[in-house]
């Protein structure tokens, strides 16, 4: 201890550097020491690495990035991004001494077996790369661009500055790398506060940082619909907070094209037949009215006896989800799309006479059978539209029978971890599914972890300490269902001013569970590793929180 305060006061240095500087970051860390270090702060952990003691030097803004797939836009552009990142602007980098033929001379990104230069990235893209480093030479190989683009991060993270300022990076490195599952992905709520387009962009830079892949956009709920659709313009004219609070054609554009380029999917949700208040402002004949003591607009629950929920017997629900699903389909080139289905408030529906009428001219039964009833049109719909469902997990816990292929979002069963469970069962049935349970990120809780230790992020060890296929007693087959996670981070406390902060480096512990190996579950050592990395994204401009007391010195990149 004494020893690392004596460090500290030496290398108590104020840094001011970060890539796009909109935030200062004033913050020194103590050295980093033997397992914390390049080449072991890589985040997420590599599958195998191996690493030399001896260093080679790098010319600051001198490496040279080849590719034998370089007419790749992908690939041009991944090279550009780097050179800031690999040398942040503000830092103090000398040139190698005179004398010294141990310097780094190339990168290469090669695709490997006819590899393409694909224009997205698929739920089951290959991300395998390898990255050797020998004889001054470093190497990414992959059979697909995606691969050299995590290898390219990988790659990035190992270059480090030296206490005496010189740019460094291991002489013989062997890394054979890929992920533990294919989705791997950030949930965020654009509805209930506003997210511009520029911190969308910056969360997909974090996300590139950390090898997460999917971008689940909640875009529309109860209280705004920001997106604009061009079949029907009045749904965010009446329904986003402002006419600035929308999301245009060319705004969503913009989101895919980043997204596109760091090999991140976009899923856009639409949820319905609950949640859809903000509806009700340009389209209230799609609403359910509630009634009480024989009267309409009352509260039956929530918010003043406001229309939430979709009506079911109302013909034009179908025809308008129709065609929003078919924009939505036009304008995001993931062939899924989110339909929510959750939380699906039905009193107001046995509330309302006529549509109790309804269901009983129909023969439907219950307030489940009227969910089934309005799930089966939807999922009709997506059926018409060659689009994959991804629901909620409610209308599966409501046994409404899922196309094969739909993706179940698991979000329920913290208490007992009983989402395990959910996911067996899923993957039973032959759903595929996805964890969010244990990720909720928009809690946040303070506090020590153990006696042992002084007082530590508790989020860091709850989220990282998780392991997905805990109870998982299935067939390969099965698991091979489980397709992976994605960390949520819901809007009613969350906004501009505070999104990235809330989510890194807390998603980052998320991002290792979901690419790391299962063995990979030492909390107490990972946290050393995470604040290494953390200070790498302060680095990069992103206004990442703290886990660990400390401050950011200057040697890993
Ligand atoms: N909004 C929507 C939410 C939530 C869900 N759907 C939610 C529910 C419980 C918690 C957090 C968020 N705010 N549309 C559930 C999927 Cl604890």
């Amino acid at each position: 201890m004494k020893r690392l305060i004596a460090l500290l006061e030496v290398y108590a240095i104020l840094l001011n550097f970060c890539v796009n500087c909109e935030i200062t970051v004033i913050e020194v860390k103590y050295p980093l020491e033997g397992q914390r270090s390049p080449p072991n702060a890589v985040w997420p952990h590599p599958q195998q690495i191996n690493a030399s003691l001896d260093l080679l030097y790098i010319r600051p803004h001198d490496i040279t990035i080849f590719s034998n797939i370089e007419t790749c836009d992908i690939i041009a552009k991944a090279i550009e991004r780097y050179d800031p990142l690999l040398f942040p602007p503000k830092l103090t980098m000398h040139e190698p001494p005179s004398s010294a033929d141990n310097i780094l001379q190339s990168v290469s990104l090669n695709i490997r077996d006819g590899g393409q230069c694909e224009q997205y990235i698929q739920p089951t893209s290959n991300e395998t790369y390898t990255l050797t480093i020998s004889q001054q030479i470093a190497i990414v190989e992959s059979t697909t661009i995606w691969g050299l683009l995590r290898g390219l991060e990988t790659f990035s993270q190992l270059v480090y500055i030296n206490k005496d300022n010189y740019v460094v990076i291991n002489s013989t490195v062997n890394i054979v790398d890929s992920p533990r599952f294919h989705h791997r992905g950030i949930m965020l709520d654009s509805s209930r506060h506003f997210l511009p387009v520029p911190i969308i962009k910056k969360n997909l830079d974090v996300m590139s940082y950390n090898k997460l892949n999917v971008f689940h956009w909640h875009l529309v709920d109860d209280q705004s619909f920001p997106f604009e659709s061009e079949a029907f313009p009045e749904l965010s004219a009446k329904g986003a907070f402002s006419a600035d609070h929308v999301y245009t054609p060319s705004d969503v554009a913009d989101v895919i094209e980043h997204a596109r380029l760091r090999g991140i999917r976009v899923i856009p949700e639409i949820d319905t037949p609950g949640h859809t208040h903000s509806w009700s402002k340009s389209m209230p004949e799609l609403l359910t009215v509630c009634w009480a003591n024989g009267r309409p607009n009352q509260a039956v629950y929530g918010v003043q006896g406001e229309m939430e929920i979709f009506n079911p017997s109302e013909p034009r629900v179908y025809t308008v989800m129709e065609r929003l699903l078919r924009e939505v389909k036009e304008k995001f080139p993931s062939n899924y799309i989110h339909l929510g289905m959750d939380e699906v408030y039905d009193k107001c529906w046995s509330s309302n006479p006529n549509v109790s009428a309804w269901m009983q001219a129909v023969n439907i039964t219950s307030t489940k059978g009227l969910h089934a009833y309005y799930a089966d049109r939807v999922l009709n719909i997506m059926r018409n539209i060659d689009s994959i469902p991804i629901v909620w997990q409610d209308v599966w816990d409501e046994q409404v029978e899922l196309p094969t292929g739909t993706i179940i979002q698991v979000w329920k069963g913290g208490a007992d971890n009983s989402w395990a469970s959910y996911l067996n069962n899923a993957a039973k049935q032959g759903y595929n599914v996805i964890l969010s349970t244990p990720w909720y990120l928009n809690y946040i809780s303070y506090g020590k972890y153990n006696t042992n230790t002084s007082v530590m992020n508790l989020e860091f060890f709850k989220y990282y300490e998780i392991e997905p296929l805990m109870k998982f007693t299935g067939t390969e087959e099965e698991k091979k269902r489980i397709l992976g996670g994605e960390a949520c981070i819901w809007g009613e406390f969350i906004d501009s001013t505070n999104v990235l902060t809330t989510l890194w480096p807390r998603a980052s512990a998320v991002a290792e569970r979901l690419w790391s190996a299962a063995t990979l579950n030492n909390s107490e050592d990972a946290q050393f590793r995470l604040d290494v990395h953390r200070c790498r994204l302060l680095r990069r401009g992103i206004p990442a929180q703290p886990i660990l007391n400390g401050y950011c010195g200057n040697y890993e990149l």
